[in-house]
C-alpha cells in the first residue's frame, strides 16, 4: 500500500463551489482516492482534529471554522502523496500561498484556507482513524498504474 493523506475540503470550499476543481487537481496529478465523506464535522471531532494547536490563540476560532457547514473529508493515496499534496495546497493562508497552488489560486483570506492535508506521516496516522475505518478505505490499483507511476528501471 502506498502512502495515505488525510485531505479535508473546508467550509468555505464547499460553500465557495470549489469540490471539484480540487479534487480535479489530485485526480489528475495520479493520487489515488481510497475514501471520501460529506459530511459536517462534530465540533468534538474538530478539536480531535486539531488537538496539536490547543491553547494557540487561533484554536478555538479554527474549531468552529472546520465545525461550522459540511466538508468533504478525503483519504488520497500515492508516494510521496504528503509532500506533494502539501505542495499543491500551497503556504497556509491564500494571503501569502504561491500562484498555482489551491490556497494561492483560490483564497485571499487570512483566516479561512479551503483545505486541510496531513503534514505528516505521523499525522497522517493519527487524522485519518477520526474519520475512517479501515473496512472504508477502498484498496485497489489502477489500470494504467504503470503509465501514472512509471521508473525506467
Ligand atoms: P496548515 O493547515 O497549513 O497545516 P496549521 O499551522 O497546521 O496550518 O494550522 C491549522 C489551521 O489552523 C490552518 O489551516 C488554519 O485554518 C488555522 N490557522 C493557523 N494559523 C492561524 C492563525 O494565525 N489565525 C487563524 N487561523 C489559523
Ligand atoms: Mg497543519
Amino acid at each position: 500500500m502506498a502512502e495515505r493523506t488525510l485531505i479535508i475540503i473546508k467550509p468555505d470550499g464547499i460553500q465557495r463551489h470549489l469540490m471539484g476543481e480540487i479534487i480535479s487537481r489530485f485526480e489528475q496529478k495520479g493520487f489515488k482516492l481510497a475514501a471520501a465523506k460529506f459530511m459536517q464535522i462534530p465540533e468534538v471531532a474538530a478539536r480531535k482534529h486539531y488537538a496539536v494547536h490547543e491553547g494557540k490563540p487561533f484554536f478555538e476560532g479554527v474549531v468552529k471554522y472546520l465545525a461550522s457547514s459540511p466538508s468533504l473529508v478525503m483519504v488520497w493515496e500515492a508516494e510521496g502523496v504528503i509532500e506533494m499534496a502539501r505542495k499543491m495546497m500551497g503556504a497556509t493562508f491564500g494571503f501569502t500561498a504561491e500562484p498555482g497552488t489551491i490556497r494561492g489560486d483560490f483564497s485571499c483570506s487570512k483566516g479561512y484556507n479551503l483545505i486541510h492535508g496531513s503534514d505528516s506521516p505521523q499525522s497522517a496516522a493519527y487524522e485519518i482513524p477520526l474519520y475512517f475505518a479501515e473496512d472504508e478505505i477502498a484498496d485497489y490499483d489502477f489500470a494504467d498504474s504503470a503509465w501514472l507511476y512509471g521508473k525506467n528501471d
